[in-house]
């Protein structure tokens, strides 16, 4: 079957967004929109798999709807909307938490790395977290999910949860008359020099809203000075740049900033190593300031501007959700009748 090319999106409200959710996400989903229907979600579900405070939930809800908007994301043209608000992410979760296995679950490394050694006394909803981000992305038979690196296991369990549950329901997916592809195998969109942002403390862990430290990440409302600031202490080894992209390997903290620059300008590392190959830090971290405050700076702006008006935020999120509901609705409908409950 031929599925409307859609993307689906989403980022949680637990902390202050960074570089890294920037690059390898929120950047990339403003050229989509000319492409595809989008639609973009502030996981505020997702986001309550641990702890948050109500009220910050609230607010950093509004700073990610901003940051869609800051960024590009034109929310007459794409749906935007926070999760909660559509109730059928919820029951679409359900079935699938019958659909995917223990044992699927169990292998995703990402709830092994949040539950640490602590897995006896971490949430069922961060163990169930996968299923309902797959409920996020099939409540719309998305066909593409652009995300960073780290979403990639969880795009795989995606697939895994759509084949078993068209296969499972394959006879009374053919008795109610739908295509036997009922949902689609989403593909991910993980691509370019920026898919795993590195701490800026240390370049073997992922940049992170949870990180303790706030030197680990540039959050996309530090101002200008603390940006310079925090890229001028960026942990980085002693040798100047390489000649060679390949000279990156072994050398995670610079290969991170290379990276993070060769993204900032669209540009590839090795275009970036033709520039600064050889040069020192002394040159280098100045000019990757410069140009992350050149880019970040506009949209730091403008979602300050918009964070003000919660009134105008929240009707961006309201309008989003008539709209999203109507697609959410519509498959949860023929769900229900495929596995058999009576409305
Ligand atoms: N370091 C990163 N580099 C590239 N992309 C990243 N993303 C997150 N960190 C990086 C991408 O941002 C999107 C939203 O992520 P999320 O909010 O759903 O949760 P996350 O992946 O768990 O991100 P954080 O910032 O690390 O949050 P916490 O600390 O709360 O877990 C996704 O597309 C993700 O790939």
């Amino acid at each position: 079957m031929a599925f409307t090319p859609r993307v689906f999106s989403g980022i949680q409200p637990s902390g202050d967004l960074h570089l890294g959710n920037y690059l390898g996400a929120i950047r990339r989903f403003v050229p989509l929109q000319d492409t595809h229907d989008c639609i973009y979600c502030v996981v505020d579900m997702h986001a309550i798999t641990v702890w948050q405070d109500p009220d910050d939930l609230r607010r950093a809800t509004r700073e990610v709807a901003a940051a869609f908007i800051a960024a590009g994301v034109d929310p007459k043209r794409s749906i935007i909307f926070n999760q909660s608000q559509i109730v059928q992410h919820a029951e679409l979760a359900w079935v699938f938490n019958c659909i995917a296995r223990m044992g699927w679950m169990s292998r995703m490394t990402q709830f092994k790395d949040k539950a640490g050694k602590n897995s006896e006394n971490v949430s069922l909803g961060l163990f169930a977290y996968p299923s309902l981000m797959a409920a996020d992305i099939l409540l719309y038979k998305a066909t593409h999910v652009p995300v960073g690196d780290d979403q990639k296991q969880h795009l795989e369990l995606t697939r895994d949860i759509a084949a078993k549950f068209n296969n499972d329901y394959a006879a009374s997916i053919a008795k109610e008359g739908f295509e036997p592809d009922f949902f689609p195998i989403t593909e991910p969109l993980i691509a370019g020099p920026a898919t795993r942002i590195m701490s800026l403390r240390d370049g073997t862990k992922k940049m992170s809203k949870s990180d303790p430290s706030d030197q680990s990440r540039i959050s996309l409302l530090d101002d200008a000075d603390t940006i310079a600031k925090k890229i001028k202490r960026a942990t980085t080894d002693p040798e100047p740049l390489p000649e060679t992209v390949e000279g990156l390997k072994g050398r995670a903290e610079a290969d991170n900033l290379v990276g993070i620059y060769a993204a900032l300008s669209d540009k590839t590392k090795a275009d970036v190593i033709a520039e600064y190959g050889g040069k020192g830090w002394g040159t280098f971290k100045p000019a990757l300031a410069e140009l992350a405050v050149a880019v970040l700076a506009p949209i730091a702006s403008e979602m300050r501007r918009l964070i003000d008006d919660t009134t105008a935020i929240d009707a961006v999120l309201r309008d989003g959700a008539e709209r999203g509901s109507v697609i959410a609705e519509a498959t949860m409908k023929d769900v229900r009748r495929i596995v058999g409950f009576i409305r």
